[in-house]
C-alpha cells in the first residue's frame, strides 16, 4: 500500500510544478509599464554653470530625491531651503521663471507649520565648506506622474527643484525666510 501512495504523491507534486513554471515565466515576460519611474534635474547656478544634479525615484508611497552639488560652487556653506517649484523653467537670471511652490493642497508653507506643509516643502540641505553636498529627502506630497493622487512633477508645464540662499525656518510665510533662489534644475523624465 505504501509504495503506490508515494508514487501518487510524487506525480501530484510534479504536476503542480509543471503548471506553476509556465505561469511564473509568463508573469516575468508579460506586459510591463514603460512609463519611467525616475526623473532627474541638472542643477545650475545663477551664472548658468552646471554645479550638480538631482535624481527623483518614484516609490510606492513617495518620491526619494537624491541631491548632489559638486565642490567649488558658489553656494554659501550652511543650511539651505530646497523646494519644488511649479514650472519647469530655469531660464531667467534669478530663477523666478520657475514660479511659486507646487501647492494644489492650499496648505501654508512649512514642515513645522500647524497649517502646513505645502506640497513643495522639503527639509533643508547642508552645503559643506568646499561647496559639496550629498543629501536624500523623501516626500509623499508630490509624485512623478500623479501616483497616489499627489500632484505630478512631470505634468504639462513641468516643475523645478530650487535651492535658496538661506535656511528655511519651516514656518514663516511664504517660503520660511529662505531668500533668493541660487540653484535651479528643470525636472525631466529619465529615459
Ligand atoms: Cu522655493
Amino acid at each position: 500500500m505504501k509504495r503506490p501512495l508515494r508514487t501518487l504523491t510524487c506525480a501530484a507534486a510534479l504536476g503542480a510544478a509543471a503548471f506553476s513554471v509556465p505561469a511564473f515565466a509568463a508573469d516575468h515576460h508579460g506586459t510591463e509599464s514603460h512609463q519611467p519611474n525616475e526623473a532627474y534635474a541638472t542643477l545650475i547656478d545663477r551664472e548658468r554653470n552646471e554645479i550638480g544634479h538631482a535624481r527623483f525615484q518614484q516609490g510606492p508611497s513617495g518620491v526619494l530625491i537624491t541631491i548632489q552639488l559638486d565642490t567649488q560652487n558658489e553656494s554659501a556653506p550652511g543650511w539651505h531651503g530646497v523646494h519644488l517649484h511649479m514650472l519647469g523653467d530655469c531660464s531667467n537670471d534669478d530663477f523666478t521663471s520657475s514660479g511659486g511652490h507646487i501647492n494644489p493642497s492650499g496648505h501654508d508653507h512649512g514642515l513645522l507649520n500647524a497649517d502646513g506643509p505645502d506640497n513643495a516643502d522639503l527639509p533643508n540641505i547642508y552645503v559643506h565648506e568646499d561647496g559639496a553636498l550629498r543629501a536624500q529627502v523623501f516626500t509623499d506630497r508630490v509624485s512623478l506622474h500623479g501616483e497616489y493622487d499627489a500632484p505630478a512633477l512631470l505634468d504639462e508645464d513641468g516643475s523645478a527643484l530650487v535651492i535658496h540662499d538661506n535656511e528655511d525656518d519651516h514656518s514663516t510665510q511664504p517660503i520660511g525666510g529662505a531668500g533668493a533662489r541660487h540653484v535651479c534644475g528643470v525636472i525631466e523624465a529619465s529615459r
